[in-house]
């Protein structure tokens, strides 16, 4: 079996080229260029995968790819990734998360209708959410260019399967986060900080809305969905979480409680990251990736933020 993953040197990338290797595929990433290569989650995989350079903005590179690789499976992760940027780079997110979808679509079309296709929608089409827990029926009501450019994402993927009969699957996912998180989101951020505050290298935390809620599960156990999605007979979109949602608070206090700190002597807020638009909730229900992949997380909310934790202090006390 072959794949291709767009988005293989970000944090999903990386997990899921890691599974499919494990699983005997032959893997193909494609990747931008850039004048710095950026492939520090994928460097003890690099000898391993194919690269192949090509980008969202630019159709015919994508179908060489698809062209000249011929994959059974194409899993688009690569995106604009980070909200608050979504505020000052709208277009380029739409382009990216939108566009960009239509894209690798129109190139699977026309190279060979039979490739299966992932979409990594996200729990952030729920914004204000209608329904509480959010499942796959629960109406969208994005809050953010990102969240807007994601329902494109998911919708086009939904009509290319109902209008060609392609096998496109989306999965609808909630936070998941790990070691390899980017730095700029909140539990990164978070275990980051509170691993330089132990180690007396920063004094204090600045943060911006404690209050919202998120379902966070660990990014090694949601790539186990994507691939187990397009295992399955017949597409689908399915929704990724845990069932379980906690406070960006909740995962101050836990990260700091697991060094014996207390969080009030360090956190401080910073209007700068407050949002103009704020996702209150989130917690999925993922009942029919239960039902239908048999597919449940392992590890918890505890276990991450210690994972995630633990990470840091060792890299932060090597030096790096
Ligand atoms: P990351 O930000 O870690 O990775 C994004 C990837 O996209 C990087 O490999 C990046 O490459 C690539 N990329 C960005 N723009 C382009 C472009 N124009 N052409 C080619 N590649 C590009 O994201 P995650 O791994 O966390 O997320 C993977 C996907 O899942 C994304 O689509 C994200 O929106 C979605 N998602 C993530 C969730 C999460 O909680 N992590 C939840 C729900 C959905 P480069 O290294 O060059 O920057
Ligand atoms: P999110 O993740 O926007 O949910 O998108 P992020 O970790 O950025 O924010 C989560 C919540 O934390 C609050 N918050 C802060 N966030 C950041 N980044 N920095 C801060 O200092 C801070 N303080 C509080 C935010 O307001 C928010 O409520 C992630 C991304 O991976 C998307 O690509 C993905 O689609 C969704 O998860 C599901």
């Amino acid at each position: 079996m072959k794949a291709l993953i767009t988005g293989i040197t970000g944090q999903d990338g990386s997990y899921l080229a890691e599974l499919l290797l494990e699983k005997g595929y032959e893997v193909f990433g494609m990747v931008r260029r850039a004048s710095t290569e950026s492939f520090e989650r994928i460097e003890h995989i690099r000898e391993k995968v194919t690269l192949v350079q090509a980008d969202l903005l630019d159709q015919l590179s994508i179908i060489n790819i698809i062209e000249e690789n011929r994959p059974d499976e194409v899993y688009n992760l690569a995106a604009q990734s980070f909200v608050p940027t979504s505020w000052n780079q709208p277009v380029l997110t739409g382009e990216f998360n939108a566009i960009g979808v239509t894209k690798i679509l129109e190139a699977i079309r026309l190279v060979d209708k039979k490739i299966k296709f992932y979409q990594a929608s996200s729990s952030e089409m729920f914004g204000k959410v209608q329904e509480v827990p959010q499942k796959e029926s629960t109406p969208f009501y994005p809050r953010s260019p990102y969240g807007v450019a994601k329902v494109y994402g998911h919708w086009i993927t939904v009509n290319y399967r109902e209008s060609y009969d392609m096998p496109a699957s989306s999965g609808i996912l909630f936070n998941h986060e790990s070691p390899r998180r980017g730095l700029e989101f909140v539990t990164r951020k978070i275990t980051d900080g509170v691993a330089r505050i132990k180690l007396g290298l920063q004094e204090k935390l600045a943060l911006g809305n404690l209050d919202s809620k998120r379902d966070w599960g660990f990014a090694g156990d949601y790539v186990k969905a994507m691939w187990l999605m397009l295992q399955q007979e017949n597409p689908g979109d399915f929704v990724i979480a845990t069932g379980k949602t906690h406070s960006v608070e909740d995962f101050v206090k836990t990260a700091f409680g697991h060094v014996d700190l207390d969080f009030k002597d360090y956190v401080i807020t910073d209007p700068r990251f407050v949002r103009p638009a704020e996702v209150d909730l989130l917690l999925g229900d993922p009942s029919l990736a239960k039902e239908k992949l048999k597919w449940e997380p392992l590890v918890t909310f505890d276990t991450l933020v210690k994972m995630m934790l633990d990470a840091d202090l060792k890299r932060l006390s090597s030096g790096k």
